[in-house]
């Protein structure tokens, strides 16, 4: 937890160094006051935007204070004065109010009214000072407006951007509060019951966006990945309709007569383009953060990684239409102002073209498809396409001094791998006892704990295999305290089409027997569930989804907690207790109820060589080929023997034929509890999102605090 402190530290540290100037209305006035004098004489040669000529020229200073006097009222005199003093600073100029007053005091008795010399040239030096003409009152309203217009939206934009940042702080601090007050003060949580709780539950808090689609979007081919849960789509919504109005509505119109923007396309399309590209700065830095391992913002708000990856997965989109706007605004001024040939020649703006192409790529590339069929591939080329993004954008952004939010994400970025980095040198690598079992197509890997760090229920781990090709690659995996081996842990991988794939043929030559094989491994993560805080905790699973949900009931079961727990578990075949048999044996005369329904209806006892505890690998490899040959043929007496001794052995476990209806199972457990009910599942998408809706749909119904967790993460 102490990584999560000095992770502030940094981020307000960059959050604070993003400073800028502010405009107060005297700066307009002066600032106008010099370039609309300098539109209408010249008193040194060449047109320049600095103030030397302006401050050193005691004429040119003298029609410059005339104008600032003539503009200013009593009230802002004295900053209008403080601003000119401290340009001239700028420039090596000491001034002081005073002195001041004396020059125009002496230009007074000098000035001249050019306006009404026909044939006066502005652009050749004079050596007197000028009068505040109608000619120059008017370029003197153009600039006037011209900058507030101009530097106003900028201030404008730094506060809409500053208050889109506020407005996450207040989620994440209201959802942290309540993290806090739930863990700390259990009772307070569960005591929120009424019916105004309940409603808000039932259709904000646990409700999938659509009717019961979460998880199981991703099986749609249109879907692109998952659907948010509705508390997540209303804050994304929330954030959406936000950004649409701060970025469309700029507050004024292109004033004719406009002087610093000489058309109404170079005025309009940049004042678009700076608000955009100035709220885009202060949202890129969250970007960075919510897709980070180590965010410490889990650890706050109790959420799970997936939800911030939903919530950067999202801003991403939205930040890329910001840029978009941008990049399209300047385009259009550039354009307005004949610039486009010149500017394209500017590094800058360059480099701008170059991150707004590298952003318009990540999107697609990171496509739910791209992920599912080529995870690593996605990993890879998101990596470098972000590392140009920043690179770019960072130079494009220098120029105009917004470089600070980049410093911002990328000691985000940094600190998340540095802290991944050092959670992996605490472990150090490791040698894991790899077995294959094959009737479930899953490896089980038994790797040793680290005396540094503690497991807990439905942690997980990120797991690279230090093989030739693979020790790039970095998988989660949940973990299961293992009850043969002191501290040691397993996971359950599932062989699947990448890694999992290639660590299988690398076993198959060795079926059944262990291998060792040596991982680095990251962890451990999540979030725990607090089950204990409940009357009953129901944990639901599907095939290898059991290893949250019985880390949980292990943990329910060993503890003093005096909560009654019940496990089910849908399985296809009875040989699940072959590689999971030692486990559930520790749920034996606890508190938890085990329920296992056995959905193949051909599936018997026969398949299982369950002996105990300290059976050895060959003797399960020997058994398991005398199976095969009873079960395909005719059933012999030992068969039967073995079904019923398999029976007394699992006995306390609870089997049903057919399919685990999670609607059913959920109503029925409500209906039965005296307390309050915890729910969690892990399993198939389509299983776990029925678990969702019921338990959703069943909450107005019982007075008792009903919670739901969700133990699967997905991204
Ligand atoms: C928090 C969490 C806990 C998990 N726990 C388990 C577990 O206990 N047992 C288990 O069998 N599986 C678990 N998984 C799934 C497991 O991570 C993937 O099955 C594994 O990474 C697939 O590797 P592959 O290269 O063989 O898969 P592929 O065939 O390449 O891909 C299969 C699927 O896994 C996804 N995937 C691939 N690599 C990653 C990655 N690095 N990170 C996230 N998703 C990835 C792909 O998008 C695809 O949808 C867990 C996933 C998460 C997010
Ligand atoms: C007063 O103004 C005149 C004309 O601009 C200039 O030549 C002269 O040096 C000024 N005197 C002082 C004391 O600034
Ligand atoms: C400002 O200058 C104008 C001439 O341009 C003059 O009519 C007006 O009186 C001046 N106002 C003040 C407050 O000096
Ligand atoms: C002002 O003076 C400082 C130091 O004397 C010098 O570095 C700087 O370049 C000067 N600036 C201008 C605009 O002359
Ligand atoms: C005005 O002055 C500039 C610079 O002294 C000179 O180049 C230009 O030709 C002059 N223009 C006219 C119309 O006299
Ligand atoms: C069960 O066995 C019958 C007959 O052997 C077979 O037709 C059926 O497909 C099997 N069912 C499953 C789910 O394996
Ligand atoms: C299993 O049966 C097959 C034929 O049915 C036989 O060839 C094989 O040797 C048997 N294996 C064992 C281990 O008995
Ligand atoms: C198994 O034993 C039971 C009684 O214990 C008996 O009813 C059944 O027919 C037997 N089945 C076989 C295949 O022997
Ligand atoms: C589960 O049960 C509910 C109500 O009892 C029923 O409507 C639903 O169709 C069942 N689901 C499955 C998958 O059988
Ligand atoms: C008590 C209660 O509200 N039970 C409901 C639980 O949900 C199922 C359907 O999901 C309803 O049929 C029950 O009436």
């Amino acid at each position: 937890m102490k990584f999560e402190f000095v992770f502030l530290a940094i981020l307000l540290r960059t959050v604070t160094a993003s400073k800028w100037h502010v405009y107060p209305d005297p700066e307009y006035k002066v600032m106008a006051c010099k370039a609309g004098l300098e539109s209408v004489a010249a008193w040194c040669s060449g047109t320049s935007k600095s103030f030397k000529c302006a401050c050193k020229n005691k004429p040119a200073l003298g029609s410059w204070l005339n104008c600032v006097y003539n503009q200013t009222t009593k009230h802002d005199v004295f900053a209008a004065e403080s601003q000119v003093i401290k340009y001239c600073d700028q420039v090596n100029v000491t001034l002081t109010h005073e002195k001041l007053k004396d020059a125009y005091a002496n230009a007074t008795n000098y000035l001249v009214d050019v306006s009404k010399d026909e044939s006066f040239n502005k652009t050749k030096p004079i050596n007197y000072p000028i009068t505040f003409s109608k000619k120059a009152k008017k370029a003197y309203k153009g600039y006037y407006i011209g900058y507030k217009h101009r530097f106003g939206n900028v201030t404008t934009s730094h506060y809409l951007g500053i208050a889109s940042l506020s407005m996450w702080g207040a989620l994440l601090v209201i959802a942290s509060a309540l993290h806090w007050i739930g863990k700390l003060v259990p009772s307070a949580k569960k005591s929120l019951t009424g019916g105004l709780f309940n409603n808000y539950r039932k259709s904000i808090a646990l409700a999938p966006t659509f009717s019961k689609t979460h998880l199981q979007a991703s099986e749609k081919p249109w879907a692109n990945g998952y659907f948010p849960t509705r508390f997540e789509s209303i804050v994304l919504i929330i954030h959406f309709i936000y950004c649409v109005v701060a970025c469309s509505v700029i507050g004024f119109t292109y004033t004719e007569g406009d002087k610093v923007f000489k058309n109404y396309m170079a005025g309009t399309s940049r004042y678009y383009g700076d608000r955009a590209g100035i709220i885009l700065s202060y949202q890129l830095p969250l970007l960075f953060l919510f897709a980070g391992r180590n965010n410490f913002l889990q650890w706050m708000t109790g959420w799970q990684y997936n939800r911030f990856v939903t919530f950067h997965k999202w801003l991403a989109r939205i930040i890329m239409m910001e840029v978009l706007i941008h990049s399209f605004a300047f385009v259009a001024q550039s354009d307005a102002l004949g610039k486009t040939h010149s500017r394209l020649q500017a590094e800058y703006y360059r480099h701008g073209i170059v991150a707004t192409v590298a952003g318009c790529l990540i999107l697609p590339l990171a496509a739910y498809i791209v992920r599912k069929f080529a995870y690593e591939i996605f990993l890879f080329v998101h990596i470098v396409l972000v590392v140009m993004f920043t690179w770019t954008a960072y130079v494009h952004a220098e120029s105009q001094h917004y470089e600070n939010f980049y410093w911002a994400c990328c000691g985000v970025w940094i600190f998340d791998r540095l802290v991944r980095f050092i959670r992996a040198c605490v472990f150090g690598i490791r040698t894991a006892k790899a077995t294959f079992l094959v009737d479930e197509a899953t490896i089980k890997l038994t790797v040793p704990c680290s005396s540094y760090m503690k497991p807990f229920p439905g942690a997980h781990v990120f797991v690279q295999f230090l093989t030739p090709t693979t020790f790039w690659q970095s998988h989660p995996f949940t973990i299961v305290s293992s009850i043969t081996d002191e501290n040691h842990f397993h996971l359950y991988c599932k062989v699947k089409n990448g890694i999992t794939k290639k660590l299988l043929q690398k076993f198959q030559a060795t079926e059944g027997s262990e291998v060792n094989v040596k991982v680095l491994v990251e962890g451990f993560y999540g979030q725990q569930s607090p089950y204990h805080h409940y009357d009953k905790a129901v944990l639901i699973a599907g095939g290898n989804g059991i290893s949250g949900p019985f880390s949980h009931a292990l943990k329910l079961a060993t503890s003093d907690s005096k909560t009654e727990t019940k496990l089910f578990w849908q399985v296809r075949e009875y040989s699940v207790l072959n590689w999971f048999g030692e486990e559930l044996m520790q749920l034996k005369n606890t508190r938890v109820q085990p329920v296992i329904y056995v959905s193949n209806p051909n599936s018997t006892f026969d398949s299982v060589h369950y002996n105990s505890p300290s059976s050895s690998s060959s003797d399960n490899s020997d058994s398991d080929s005398g199976e095969k040959n009873t079960s395909s043929g005719e059933k012999t007496k030992d068969a039967n023997d073995s079904h019923s001794s398999m029976l007394d052995k699992f006995g306390f476990i609870e089997f049903h034929q057919g399919r685990l209806n999670a609607t059913e199972v959920v109503a029925s457990e409500i209906r039965e509890s005296v307390g309050s009910v915890a729910f969690g599942a892990c399993g198939h998408p389509a299983m776990v999102d029925e678990v969702r809706v019921a338990v959703k749909n069943n909450l107005s119904g019982s007075s008792k605090r009903i919670e739901y967790f969700e133990e699967m993460q997905s991204w």
